[in-house]
């Protein structure tokens, strides 16, 4: 027979294994996740490629009105099921998009592989709500651009909203709710384990190596369990070196693999959503948009100028950080000619410029509004953005700087360097350029 005192300290015994569950004491598999060699590979060739493509399509373009188009006119389920028959992109061709990437110097693309409405934008067997059942177009591009992703050396990442204006499965619902005519209950478990984990293992097996998943919408119920350690558990299982890139707007959780800013460089609020913690062992990335929008808006002509991207990727490198920038497909396939003149002005500058941004990481001078620094093995890139005064005055670099020189023209450029810092005697900037850089050689260590 069992004594008392034992029964008491089983009790014990089991209590302490609650509290210091309820404590997270003991490590979950998450906390104990050690990325792969492949993932930490990974990583690096992410953090060196810079420039990306981000693309917002789906059967939303077909309004002209933007991705929430259902959200915002509060459509219901009836009426959103129709837009699939409307959805039919003759003109659609994976060579041309990606060779406009690649044209534009971007080495990668995130594309949705469906958004906030649930729509797979793929061939996918979990539900009939996809490209291939619903639409007279019938075919699946995504297998399209992947297969020419993989012959032209881009790498591929899927987009995945986490959040679903569709399925009746996504309930509780969350901050996005409207009444648009599902039933006031669901199963949020076969939601995540069944529907959400069974696209990503077609998206993660059907597509050949896919760069990485970027998650987006989990902002919508940000206290619900969302199975996270299980869902990224697969997606490593699947494609070890596959990044996990979550749009949560929150400091970096176990299992993800990249800090993604919407709108916004690191650590800067701007918008208000995004976090100010900067992950120093993750790599690090910016989405912003090429025009006002994500997914076309017809009514949307606030196209940034190539200076401006240029503008904006150098700082995002100056940040340590990407570039993902995005464009809104026709619903046809074709991309707006605006959006195309203004990338390739960006692939030219690249092809003078991109030494001193492919590759690099954030240099050793915090990015002010002069300008950035960027780092290339024994090479300080200096990305004078705005400052038209002769002299430019840095703070001490450590180690020597033994030439320096301008990176177009290799001019040699006078400099000094003390305990005191490095000042740069700048020519005067010509006329059209949007980014003087200066190479600074450092003593070999
Ligand atoms: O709601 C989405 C939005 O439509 C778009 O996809 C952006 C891209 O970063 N993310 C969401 C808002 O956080």
């Amino acid at each position: 027979m069992i004594s008392l005192r034992r029964i008491r300290t089983r009790q014990s015994f089991v209590v302490l294994v609650l509290l210091l569950c309820s404590f997270q004491v003991l490590p979950s598999a998450a906390q104990t996740y050690q990325p792969s060699p492949e993932n930490l590979q990974a990583r690096r060739e992410f953090q060196d490629m810079k420039f990306g493509m981000f693309i917002h399509w789906g059967v939303y373009s077909v309004l002209g009105d933007g991705e929430w188009v259902f959200h915002n006119r509060k459509m219901t389920i009836d009426e959103y099921n129709r837009l699939p028959m409307f959805f039919d992109p003759e003109k659609f061709d994976a060579h041309t998009w990606v060779s406009l990437a690649k044209a534009a110097g971007m080495k990668y693309i995130t594309i949705t592989s469906r958004h906030h409405d649930g729509f797979a934008m793929f061939d996918s067997k979990i539900s009939d709500w996809n490209i291939v059942a619903r639409t007279p177009y019938k075919n699946d591009p995504l297998k399209m651009l992947a297969d020419e992703c993989h012959k032209q050396g881009i790498k591929l990442f899927f987009y995945y909203s986490q959040l679903d204006w569709h399925n009746p499965d996504y309930y509780p619902r969350g901050a996005t709710d409207w009444p648009n005519g599902r039933p006031d209950h669901g199963d949020f478990n076969a939601y995540l384990d069944n529907y959400m984990d069974g696209q990503l293992t077609e998206l993660l097996t059907n597509y050949g190596p896919v760069g990485g998943i970027w998650f987006d919408g989990m902002w919508d119920k940000p206290n619900a369990d969302w199975h996270l350690d299980k869902t990224y558990a697969l997606i490593h299982k699947l494609q070890p070196a596959a990044l996990i890139i979550p749009n949560h707007h929150q400091t970096p959780r176990p299992g993800e693999d990249v800090q993604t800013f919407e709108r916004d460089l690191p650590g800067q609020n701007s918008a208000g959503f995004n976090t100010t913690f900067i992950s120093t062992q993750l790599p690090l990335e910016s989405s912003d948009t090429l025009n006002e929008n994500w997914g076309f808006n017809i009514g949307d002509s606030h196209y940034k100028s190539a200076e401006e991207l240029e503008r904006r990727l150098v700082r995002a490198a100056g940040n340590n950080s990407n570039l993902l920038m995005n464009i809104g497909p026709y619903p046809n396939g074709e991309i707006d000619p605006q959006f195309q003149t203004r990338l390739r002005a960006v692939g030219e500058w690249l092809s003078k410029y991109g030494e001193s941004i492919y590759g690099t990481r954030g240099g050793p001078i915090a990015p002010a509004d002069w300008g950035v620094t960027t780092q290339k093995g024994n090479n300080i890139y200096v990305h004078v953005l705005n400052w038209a005064a002769p002299l430019l005055a840095l703070p001490p670099i450590q180690t020597k700087i033994t030439a320096a020189h301008v990176l177009l023209d290799r001019q040699s450029v006078t400099f000094t360097q003390n305990a005191d810092g490095v000042v740069l005697k700048l020519a005067s900037p010509s006329k059209d350029e949007t980014d003087r850089v200066i190479v600074l050689s450092l003593a070999g260590k």
